[in-house]
């Protein structure tokens, strides 16, 4: 191993023998072989900022690349959202006609459920009409039986009891006599009353009895008025000639007719005479 002075000594006899611009030369080399050391921080910040430029090109080439991929997927997405938002605004609204055509229908179907049961009202009501009306008929006709029933019933009983039937009334001629006032009295225990003549045929009929018969004729309330036993006043009159007058000065206030081969056949009497009496039942 070579020591350090051998060192030393080499070097110095090697200096011997250069020249001066060697020297210089190998100065130079020297100190720029001190300075070697010195410049290592300087690669370490080079180094460094080396790196730090590289990550800052890799950041910028993925924010490009993310910025692009957002910017070039994102028309897409918005298309399609678009396209998406298009077929269901179609499906709403073809949804919707449906609906509208489904409401309409539903509405017509109203209309004419509502039409038709106003029809059924209507016709019910008048089916209930003609069935009132029916009802009303039947009943009339009902009461029109019952009453044609009760009328034959009545001709007839006074058909059977004698009566004679005359232009819509029944007579009946007593067989004894009595006074005015009891021979009412009979009549109206029959169903009738003394008979009342309101006509010239009536007239004609009472005359063909020859008997002298009380009519429901008198004058006991006032003198002089003459009244029917149904309270009519006296119209059409069938007096006797010189009747009625009180006949010797006697109260004379019941009429009979006792004349019977005239027109004019009546006579005012006594009430409390006796004789026969004539009832009449006007049907
Ligand atoms: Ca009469
Ligand atoms: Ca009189
Ligand atoms: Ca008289």
């Amino acid at each position: 191993m070579v020591s350090l002075e051998e060192e030393l000594e080499l070097s110095m006899t090697y200096e011997n023998f250069e020249d001066v611009p060697a020297r210089k030369a190998a100065s130079r080399r020297s100190v720029e072989d001190f300075n070697v050391p010195a410049a290592a921080p300087g690669m370490k910040m080079y180094r460094l900022v080396v790196v730090s430029f590289g990550l800052l090109c890799i950041l910028q080439a993925a924010l490009n690349i993310s910025l692009r991929l957002t910017l070039f997927s994102q028309p897409n997405s918005l298309t399609e959202e678009r396209d998406e938002m298009k077929r269901i605004y179609l499906d709403l609204e073809a949804g919707c006609n449906n609906l509208t055509e489904e409401r309409d229908d539903l509405k017509r179907t109203l209309e004419n459920y509502v039409s038709q049961q106003n029809s059924l009202t209507e016709e019910r009501d008048e089916m209930k009409r003609i069935n009132l009306d029916l009802e009303a008929g039947r009943n009339l006709l009902t009461e029109e039986n019952h009453g044609l029933k009760r009328t034959l019933e009545e001709y007839a009983h006074y058909l059977q009891q004698g009566w004679v039937y005359f232009s819509g009334s029944f007579y009946r001629i007593s067989s004894t006599m009595k006074p005015w006032q009891d021979s009412r009295r009979d009549c109206q225990q029959r169903g009738a009353d003394l008979m009342i003549i309101n006509s010239q045929e009536e007239q004609d009929f009472s005359r063909q009895y020859k008997n002298i018969i009380w009519i429901g004729l008198m004058d006991r309330d006032t003198e002089g008025e003459w009244t029917w036993v149904d309270g009519t006043q006296l119209t059409t009159s069938f007096w006797h000639s010189g009747e009625p007058n009180n006949y010797d000065k006697r109260n004379e206030d019941c009429v009979n007719i006792n004349h019977h081969d005239h027109t004019n056949s009546w006579n005012d009497a006594p009430c409390e005479n006796e004789y026969f009496w004539i009832c009449e039942k006007k049907m």
